[in-house]
């Protein structure tokens, strides 16, 4: 018989937190309205006090603005996040709230799966985070709902920043000039025990506008599940017959509430292309991309040559052209052995009850259905809520020992006619926009 997956003890260090503990939490450094130029319009009155905000200016001069709170099921949310980069007087607002949607953990032999978020106290195991795991950074005291422990403060969020590399490059028309930008990102994120593995959920603002959403599992692989019970597992031990880890799939959902320029009415587009061998007397294959509005509720694959946006409903560019988000789903594996891991993405009619994309927890209504799935059932969308399911499947190496490195998975959504030109073009370059002349 497999044991509890709780058998685990949890070790979480009792921190007793005193005053100046909390005060260190407080995001340091937010600037206030004051320091902002006088004609700019004023940033949306702050939706949160202090301690839940989060602001950063990136060295590049784009500012991300938002609001988090703690819930007692899906753990970090994230709310009314805006992006401002250095050409922008306002703030834009991109999503109400980002969250994760459920992690669900099927074991490969039929005898277990767990729903991490609703079924198995993630939220719970938020983990104090030791302060050279956030270089740079903030670590926020967090407030853990309905907490099992004496104390239910956590130092367990993480605000930092990070480079992440060349945002650009481009050569000048001298011999010595160098157009070129490192990327800075803000990173937000936190550490969930749940049984043997810990997740970190990493939610990554770059100062191109783009939003990155990672779940990262580590910590060790289920002491109880070396028992090859999918009569594949690999031997991780020593020898052929050692002990041998039960393969299982790790499926992440986000759920995401946009709010694009303020709105939540927004449009959702499918588009994709196909590719045609080159005809008679044509010199190359040919490529045709259509558009299709997504007007209705839908379960949507992905598939070579497709994507997905998010259009804003009120909101254009310095160029007059509708300001959108598109998705960019990282690698997945999906698992088709539940209704609601079926698909890549789903756009649903927002509800509030509807926030785990499996074993929700509402009650949505008679006959409602406690999966993201059952929420497809033809309503149009005039609120559209985005989910996205990245999958993948944990076949353990003797690497995953011992801690078990990080393997991630998750997406992007990237701005698509957010700002006219690149957000971080340099002034220099300004008017080089369309179809522009070389100056002589
Ligand atoms: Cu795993």
């Amino acid at each position: 018989m497999r044991v509890n997956r709780y058998s685990k003890v949890r070790t979480r260090a009792a921190v007793g937190l005193t005053v100046a503990a909390l005060a260190a939490g407080v995001t340091a450094g937010a600037g206030p309205a004051a320091a902002r130029p006088k004609a700019a319009p004023a940033a949306p009155a702050a939706e949160c006090s202090a301690d839940y905000r989060v602001e950063q200016k990136l060295s590049t001069g784009t500012t991300w603005r938002m609001c988090w709170r703690y819930d007692g099921k899906a753990g970090l949310v994230l709310e009314n996040i805006s992006y401002q980069p250095k050409g922008e007087s306002a703030p834009i607002k991109v999503l109400n709230s980002a969250r994760l949607g459920q992690i669900h953990v099927p074991y490969d032999d039929g005898n277990v799966e767990y729903d991490d978020l609703t079924g198995f106290d993630f939220a719970q195991g938020l983990m104090n985070l030791a302060p050279g795991e956030c270089p740079g950074g903030t670590i926020k005291t967090v407030k853990v709902p309905d907490s099992w422990n004496e104390d239910p403060n956590v130092k367990g969020l993480c605000t930092t920043t990070r480079s992440r590399g060349h945002a650009y490059r481009m050569q000048g028309d001298t011999a010595n000039k160098v157009y070129q930008a490192q990327g800075k990102d803000l990173l937000v994120y936190t550490v969930n025990q749940v049984g043997w593995y810990e997740y970190m959920t990493e939610w990554r603002f770059q100062d191109d506008g783009t939003i990155t959403m990672n779940v990262g599992a580590t910590g060790s692989l289920s002491w109880d599940d070396y028992d090859a019970g999918d009569g594949r597992g690999w031997p991780i031990g020593k020898g052929a017959s050692a002990a041998k880890a039960t393969s299982h799939s790790h499926n992440a959902f986000w759920r995401l509430d946009f709010a694009l320029d303020g709105s939540t009415a927004n449009k959702i587009e499918q588009y994709d292309s196909t590719v045609t061998a080159p005809a008679t007397g044509q010199r190359a294959p040919s490529t045709k991309t259509t558009r299709t509005k997504v007007t209705k509720e839908l379960a949507g694959d992905s598939k070579n040559y497709r994507w997905w946006r998010v259009v804003s409903a009120t909101g254009k560019n310095k160029d007059g052209h509708p300001r959108s988000y598109e998705i960019v789903p990282g690698p997945t594996t999906k698992y088709p052995g539940r209704s609601y891991t079926k698909h890549d993405v789903y756009f649903t009619e927002y509800n509030k009850c509807e926030l785990f994309a499996s074993h929700n927890p509402g009650d949505c209504g008679a006959g409602a259905g406690a999966s993201v799935d059952k929420w497809v059932n033809g309503q149009a969308l005039k609120h559209p809520v985005v989910w996205t399911n990245i999958g993948f499947h944990h076949i353990a190496r003797d690497e995953d020992q011992q801690p078990m490195p990080v393997h991630w998975q998750g997406f992007s959504i990237a701005p698509r006619d957010v700002t006219a030109m690149n957000p971080l073009t340099p002034a220099e370059l300004g008017w080089q926009n369309g179809h522009w002349q070389p100056r002589g």
